[in-house]
């Protein structure tokens, strides 16, 4: 499944590549990509995705998930 998450306060690459190395240690996370510009991040997951996981993942790194859009 594709997922684009919506994120807020992600202020440099430094934030993409937390963000990106976050996800990418979830284990049903098969792919992810940051964009900084866009703040978003483009995911594709195994079917046990776990969205609350992925929010609070994202959240303890002190950014700010606004949507989570399955693609
Ligand atoms: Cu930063």
């Amino acid at each position: 499944m594709k997922l684009i998450i919506e994120i807020d306060n992600m202020s440099c690459e430094h934030c993409a590549k937390r963000v990106e190395g976050a996800l990418s240690n979830l284990d049903f996370v098969e792919s992810v990509k940051v964009n900084l510009n866009e703040k978003k991040a483009s995911l594709k997951c195994s079917n046990n995705v776990n969205l609350d996981l992925l929010r609070t993942t994202i959240e303890d790194l002190g950014y700010d998930v606004k949507n989570i859009i399955e693609e």
